[in-house]
Protein backbone atom coordinates (compact mmCIF):
# COMPACT_ATOMS: atom_id res chain seq x y z
CA UNK A 1 0.00 0.00 0.00
CA UNK A 2 1.56 3.27 -0.80
CA UNK A 3 1.88 6.02 1.56
CA UNK A 4 -0.68 8.04 -0.23
CA UNK A 5 1.03 9.20 -2.93
CA UNK A 6 0.49 8.38 -6.72
CA UNK A 7 1.98 6.57 -9.02
CA UNK A 8 2.09 9.10 -11.30
CA UNK A 9 4.62 11.18 -9.32
CA UNK A 10 6.74 8.13 -8.66
CA UNK A 11 7.02 7.99 -12.58
CA UNK A 12 7.12 11.76 -13.23
CA UNK A 13 10.30 11.70 -10.57
CA UNK A 14 11.53 8.51 -12.02
CA UNK A 15 11.93 10.98 -15.24
CA UNK A 16 12.64 13.74 -13.64
CA UNK A 17 15.79 16.02 -14.85
CA UNK A 18 15.75 18.55 -12.76
CA UNK A 19 13.58 18.00 -8.66
CA UNK A 20 13.14 21.32 -6.73
CA UNK A 21 12.23 20.91 -2.95
CA UNK A 22 10.72 23.64 -1.30
CA UNK A 23 10.42 23.03 2.02
CA UNK A 24 8.80 24.66 5.30
CA UNK A 25 9.12 24.35 9.22
CA UNK A 26 6.55 20.77 8.99
CA UNK A 27 9.66 18.84 7.40
CA UNK A 28 11.55 19.72 10.68
CA UNK A 29 8.72 19.48 13.49
CA UNK A 30 9.63 15.44 13.64
CA UNK A 31 12.53 16.60 15.11
CA UNK A 32 11.49 18.59 17.56
CA UNK A 33 11.75 21.74 16.39
CA UNK A 34 8.42 23.77 16.74
CA UNK A 35 6.79 25.05 13.55
CA UNK A 36 5.52 28.82 13.50
CA UNK A 37 1.52 28.16 12.92
CA UNK A 38 0.36 24.76 14.19
CA UNK A 39 -1.49 24.64 17.46
CA UNK A 40 1.11 25.46 20.00
CA UNK A 41 3.54 26.85 17.19
CA UNK A 42 5.73 29.61 17.82
CA UNK A 43 3.22 32.29 16.77
CA UNK A 44 0.98 31.31 19.49
CA UNK A 45 3.51 31.96 22.19
CA UNK A 46 5.72 35.43 20.78
CA UNK A 47 3.77 37.72 18.81
CA UNK A 48 6.40 37.84 15.38
CA UNK A 49 5.69 41.68 14.74
CA UNK A 50 7.10 41.45 18.42
CA UNK A 51 10.28 39.26 17.57
CA UNK A 52 10.66 38.64 13.77
CA UNK A 53 11.16 42.44 12.56
CA UNK A 54 13.76 45.38 12.76
CA UNK A 55 11.63 47.70 14.85
CA UNK A 56 11.10 44.62 17.29
CA UNK A 57 15.30 44.50 17.06
CA UNK A 58 15.81 48.14 17.26
CA UNK A 59 13.40 48.49 20.46
CA UNK A 60 14.60 45.75 22.61
CA UNK A 61 17.16 44.00 20.90
CA UNK A 62 18.39 41.90 23.88
CA UNK A 63 15.05 40.34 23.87
CA UNK A 64 15.09 39.25 20.18
CA UNK A 65 18.92 38.16 20.30
CA UNK A 66 17.84 36.12 23.71
CA UNK A 67 15.26 34.62 21.17
CA UNK A 68 16.84 33.57 18.20
CA UNK A 69 20.08 32.56 20.50
CA UNK A 70 17.32 30.35 22.04
CA UNK A 71 16.28 29.09 18.86
CA UNK A 72 19.74 28.51 17.80
CA UNK A 73 20.71 26.41 21.03
CA UNK A 74 17.01 24.12 20.03
CA UNK A 75 18.02 23.56 16.91
CA UNK A 76 21.59 22.75 16.58
CA UNK A 77 20.69 20.31 19.59
CA UNK A 78 18.16 18.62 17.04
CA UNK A 79 18.96 16.04 14.78
CA UNK A 80 17.77 15.81 11.12
CA UNK A 81 14.59 13.58 10.85
CA UNK A 82 14.11 10.62 8.16
CA UNK A 83 12.48 13.27 5.85
CA UNK A 84 15.51 15.54 5.63
CA UNK A 85 17.85 12.56 4.93
CA UNK A 86 15.56 11.07 2.45
CA UNK A 87 15.78 14.59 0.54
CA UNK A 88 19.62 13.78 1.16
CA UNK A 89 19.12 10.33 -0.44
CA UNK A 90 17.32 12.00 -3.37
CA UNK A 91 19.60 14.37 -4.35
CA UNK A 92 22.77 12.22 -4.07
CA UNK A 93 20.76 9.44 -6.05
CA UNK A 94 19.83 12.70 -9.13
CA UNK A 95 23.44 13.31 -9.09
CA UNK A 96 24.91 10.12 -9.18
CA UNK A 97 22.55 9.51 -12.33
CA UNK A 98 24.01 13.63 -13.97
CA UNK A 99 20.99 14.76 -13.43
CA UNK A 100 19.83 17.81 -11.38
CA UNK A 101 18.25 18.74 -7.65
CA UNK A 102 17.74 21.39 -5.89
CA UNK A 103 16.31 22.23 -1.85
CA UNK A 104 14.15 25.54 -1.87
CA UNK A 105 13.85 26.16 1.86
CA UNK A 106 12.23 28.73 4.34
CA UNK A 107 13.94 27.03 7.17
CA UNK A 108 16.63 28.86 8.94
CA UNK A 109 17.59 25.50 11.00
CA UNK A 110 20.58 24.24 9.11
CA UNK A 111 19.07 20.66 9.00
CA UNK A 112 18.65 20.41 5.46
CA UNK A 113 22.78 21.02 5.29
CA UNK A 114 23.18 18.87 8.39
CA UNK A 115 21.56 15.53 6.71
CA UNK A 116 24.19 15.66 3.45
CA UNK A 117 21.51 18.10 1.71
CA UNK A 118 24.39 20.32 -0.70
CA UNK A 119 22.64 22.63 -3.25
CA UNK A 120 20.23 24.25 -0.57
CA UNK A 121 18.69 27.38 -1.42
CA UNK A 122 18.23 29.35 2.10
CA UNK A 123 15.10 32.17 1.09
CA UNK A 124 15.05 33.07 4.75
CA UNK A 125 18.75 33.03 5.84
CA UNK A 126 20.39 30.55 8.81
CA UNK A 127 19.92 31.10 12.81
CA UNK A 128 24.08 29.58 11.92
CA UNK A 129 24.86 32.97 10.94
CA UNK A 130 25.11 36.62 12.44
CA UNK A 131 26.17 40.08 11.52
CA UNK A 132 26.44 43.63 12.62
CA UNK A 133 23.44 45.37 11.52
CA UNK A 134 25.65 48.29 11.00
CA UNK A 135 28.69 47.81 9.09
CA UNK A 136 27.46 43.75 7.58
CA UNK A 137 30.92 42.06 9.10
CA UNK A 138 30.11 38.39 10.30
CA UNK A 139 29.73 37.73 14.30
CA UNK A 140 31.34 34.56 16.02
CA UNK A 141 29.84 32.28 17.54
CA UNK A 142 32.14 33.32 20.70
CA UNK A 143 30.87 37.54 20.27
CA UNK A 144 27.66 36.53 20.41
CA UNK A 145 28.18 33.83 23.62
CA UNK A 146 30.32 36.66 25.63
CA UNK A 147 27.55 39.11 26.21
CA UNK A 148 24.98 38.20 29.01
CA UNK A 149 20.95 37.81 27.85
CA UNK A 150 20.26 41.36 29.34
CA UNK A 151 22.80 43.09 27.39
CA UNK A 152 23.05 43.15 23.91
CA UNK A 153 25.62 42.22 22.04
CA UNK A 154 27.59 44.46 19.86
CA UNK A 155 30.06 44.55 16.92
CA UNK A 156 33.80 44.34 18.07
CA UNK A 157 34.86 46.55 14.97
CA UNK A 158 32.18 49.49 15.09
CA UNK A 159 30.01 48.68 17.95
CA UNK A 160 26.79 48.22 15.97
CA UNK A 161 24.36 45.76 17.13
CA UNK A 162 24.95 42.13 16.08
CA UNK A 163 21.52 40.72 14.53
CA UNK A 164 20.80 36.67 13.50
CA UNK A 165 21.35 36.30 9.46
CA UNK A 166 17.11 35.88 8.98
CA UNK A 167 14.96 37.62 7.14
CA UNK A 168 12.22 39.79 8.91
CA UNK A 169 8.92 40.34 7.93
CA UNK A 170 9.33 43.35 5.42
CA UNK A 171 12.48 42.38 4.96
CA UNK A 172 14.05 41.43 1.45
CA UNK A 173 15.00 38.32 0.57
CA UNK A 174 18.59 37.43 -0.31
CA UNK A 175 19.13 38.83 -3.78
CA UNK A 176 20.91 35.23 -5.24
CA UNK A 177 18.58 33.07 -3.62
CA UNK A 178 15.95 34.31 -5.05
CA UNK A 179 17.89 33.80 -8.50
CA UNK A 180 18.72 30.40 -7.69
CA UNK A 181 15.01 29.53 -6.55
CA UNK A 182 13.58 31.08 -9.85
CA UNK A 183 16.15 29.21 -11.80
CA UNK A 184 15.50 26.13 -10.36
CA UNK A 185 11.11 26.91 -10.33
CA UNK A 186 11.49 27.55 -14.15
CA UNK A 187 12.96 24.66 -15.07
CA UNK A 188 12.37 21.83 -12.45
CA UNK A 189 10.29 18.54 -14.06
CA UNK A 190 8.66 17.32 -10.16
CA UNK A 191 8.86 20.36 -7.43
CA UNK A 192 8.15 18.32 -4.08
CA UNK A 193 6.19 21.26 -1.60
CA UNK A 194 7.23 19.94 1.98
CA UNK A 195 5.78 21.04 5.40
CA UNK A 196 5.09 24.69 4.58
CA UNK A 197 1.46 26.24 4.92
CA UNK A 198 2.70 28.50 2.23
CA UNK A 199 1.38 31.55 3.18
CA UNK A 200 4.61 33.88 3.60
CA UNK A 201 5.27 35.18 0.26
CA UNK A 202 7.41 36.23 -1.83
CA UNK A 203 8.51 32.27 -0.77
CA UNK A 204 5.31 30.29 -1.42
CA UNK A 205 5.14 31.94 -4.91
CA UNK A 206 8.29 29.75 -5.73
CA UNK A 207 6.23 26.27 -6.19
CA UNK A 208 3.19 27.55 -8.09
CA UNK A 209 5.99 29.12 -10.66
CA UNK A 210 7.68 25.75 -10.79
CA UNK A 211 3.81 24.51 -11.76
CA UNK A 212 3.33 27.24 -14.24
CA UNK A 213 6.58 26.37 -15.84
CA UNK A 214 4.97 22.74 -16.22
CA UNK A 215 6.57 21.18 -13.18
CA UNK A 216 4.18 18.13 -11.40
CA UNK A 217 3.51 20.08 -8.03
CA UNK A 218 3.25 18.16 -5.19
CA UNK A 219 2.70 18.55 -1.71
CA UNK A 220 3.33 16.52 1.58
CA UNK A 221 1.55 17.79 4.46
CA UNK A 222 -0.52 16.64 7.90
CA UNK A 223 -2.83 19.10 6.13
CA UNK A 224 -3.79 21.07 3.09
CA UNK A 225 -1.87 24.00 2.24
CA UNK A 226 -3.03 27.10 1.32
CA UNK A 227 -1.99 26.45 -2.22
CA UNK A 228 -3.32 22.60 -1.36
CA UNK A 229 -6.02 23.54 -4.94
CA UNK A 230 -3.73 25.13 -6.98
CA UNK A 231 -1.16 22.21 -7.53
CA UNK A 232 -1.49 18.56 -9.01
CA UNK A 233 -1.28 16.50 -6.10
CA UNK A 234 -1.75 16.83 -2.00
CA UNK A 235 -0.33 13.79 -0.24
CA UNK A 236 -1.49 13.91 3.65
CA UNK A 237 1.27 12.43 6.18
CA UNK A 238 4.04 13.23 8.03
CA UNK A 239 7.62 13.97 5.74
CA UNK A 240 9.40 11.11 8.28
CA UNK A 241 7.46 8.95 7.01
CA UNK A 242 6.01 9.93 3.31
CA UNK A 243 9.32 10.80 2.24
CA UNK A 244 11.40 7.45 2.68
CA UNK A 245 8.44 5.58 1.02
CA UNK A 246 8.46 7.85 -1.52
CA UNK A 247 12.39 7.44 -2.18
CA UNK A 248 11.43 3.48 -1.96
CA UNK A 249 9.43 3.46 -4.99
CA UNK A 250 11.34 5.97 -6.96
CA UNK A 251 14.62 3.77 -7.00
CA UNK A 252 11.87 0.99 -7.77
CA UNK A 253 10.87 2.81 -10.61
CA UNK A 254 14.12 3.78 -11.99
CA UNK A 255 15.62 0.30 -11.86
CA UNK A 256 12.87 -1.19 -13.65
CA UNK A 257 13.27 1.46 -16.01
CA UNK A 258 16.61 0.79 -16.68
CA UNK A 259 15.56 -2.97 -17.02
CA UNK A 260 12.63 -2.94 -19.51
CA UNK A 261 15.88 0.07 -21.75
CA UNK A 262 18.52 -3.00 -21.10
CA UNK A 263 15.61 -6.05 -22.30
CA UNK A 264 14.55 -3.63 -25.72
C1 LIG B 1 8.90 40.88 1.91
C2 LIG B 1 11.76 35.03 10.09
C3 LIG B 1 8.95 42.96 0.83
C4 LIG B 1 12.85 34.15 10.32
C5 LIG B 1 9.89 34.70 8.67
C6 LIG B 1 2.85 39.53 -0.81
C7 LIG B 1 4.06 39.63 -1.49
C8 LIG B 1 5.23 39.94 -0.79
C9 LIG B 1 5.20 40.10 0.59
C10 LIG B 1 4.00 39.99 1.27
C11 LIG B 1 2.83 39.72 0.57
N1 LIG B 1 1.81 39.68 1.48
C12 LIG B 1 2.30 39.90 2.72
C13 LIG B 1 3.62 40.13 2.63
C14 LIG B 1 4.50 40.40 3.75
C15 LIG B 1 5.10 39.15 4.37
C16 LIG B 1 4.18 37.97 4.39
O1 LIG B 1 4.27 37.09 3.54
N2 LIG B 1 3.32 37.92 5.40
C17 LIG B 1 2.41 36.79 5.52
C18 LIG B 1 2.52 36.20 6.94
C19 LIG B 1 1.01 37.29 5.23
N3 LIG B 1 6.31 38.82 3.67
C20 LIG B 1 7.44 39.45 4.04
O2 LIG B 1 7.50 40.33 4.87
C21 LIG B 1 8.71 39.00 3.32
N4 LIG B 1 9.41 40.16 2.86
O3 LIG B 1 7.94 40.60 1.27
O4 LIG B 1 9.55 42.06 1.74
C22 LIG B 1 9.97 43.90 0.40
C23 LIG B 1 10.15 44.10 -0.97
C24 LIG B 1 11.06 45.04 -1.39
C25 LIG B 1 11.84 45.73 -0.45
C26 LIG B 1 11.68 45.50 0.91
C27 LIG B 1 10.74 44.58 1.34
C28 LIG B 1 9.65 38.29 4.31
C29 LIG B 1 9.07 36.98 4.71
C30 LIG B 1 10.04 36.25 5.67
C31 LIG B 1 9.54 36.45 7.05
N5 LIG B 1 10.34 35.70 7.97
N6 LIG B 1 10.58 34.27 9.69
C32 LIG B 1 12.53 33.38 11.57
O5 LIG B 1 12.43 34.00 12.64
O6 LIG B 1 12.39 32.16 11.40
S1 LIG B 1 8.38 34.00 8.33
C33 LIG B 1 8.24 32.39 8.92
O7 LIG B 1 7.22 31.81 8.07
C34 LIG B 1 9.43 31.46 8.77
O8 LIG B 1 10.50 32.01 8.06
C35 LIG B 1 8.86 30.29 7.97
O9 LIG B 1 9.82 29.70 7.23
C36 LIG B 1 7.86 30.98 7.14
C37 LIG B 1 6.84 30.07 6.50
O10 LIG B 1 6.22 29.28 7.51
P1 LIG B 1 6.22 27.68 7.31
O11 LIG B 1 7.62 27.25 7.13
O12 LIG B 1 5.25 27.32 6.24
O13 LIG B 1 5.74 27.18 8.74
P2 LIG B 1 4.24 27.10 9.29
O14 LIG B 1 4.33 26.86 10.75
O15 LIG B 1 3.46 28.26 8.78
O16 LIG B 1 3.63 25.81 8.57
C38 LIG B 1 4.14 24.54 8.89
C39 LIG B 1 3.40 23.54 8.00
O17 LIG B 1 3.93 22.24 8.23
C40 LIG B 1 1.91 23.45 8.28
O18 LIG B 1 1.20 23.46 7.05
C41 LIG B 1 1.73 22.08 8.98
O19 LIG B 1 0.50 21.47 8.64
C42 LIG B 1 2.88 21.32 8.37
N7 LIG B 1 3.41 20.21 9.19
C43 LIG B 1 3.53 20.15 10.55
N8 LIG B 1 4.12 18.98 10.90
C44 LIG B 1 4.38 18.30 9.72
C45 LIG B 1 3.93 19.08 8.64
N9 LIG B 1 4.05 18.69 7.36
C46 LIG B 1 4.62 17.48 7.12
N10 LIG B 1 5.07 16.67 8.12
C47 LIG B 1 4.97 17.05 9.42
N11 LIG B 1 5.41 16.22 10.38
Amino acid sequence: MSKGFSDILVQRLARARLVMVFTGAGVSAESGIATFRDPGGMWSKFKPEELANVNAFLNNPSLVQTWYKERKRVVTEAEPNAGHLAIAAFERDFLERGLEFAVVTQNVDNLHQRAGSKNVIELHGNLARNYCYECKRDASDEEMNTASDDEPVHCVQCSGLVRPDVVWFGEQLPYQSIEDAVDAARRASVCLCIGTSAVVYPAAQIPLMAGEEGAYVAEINIEPSAIAYQIDESIQGKSGEVLPALFEAYKEAVLSSNQSINLN
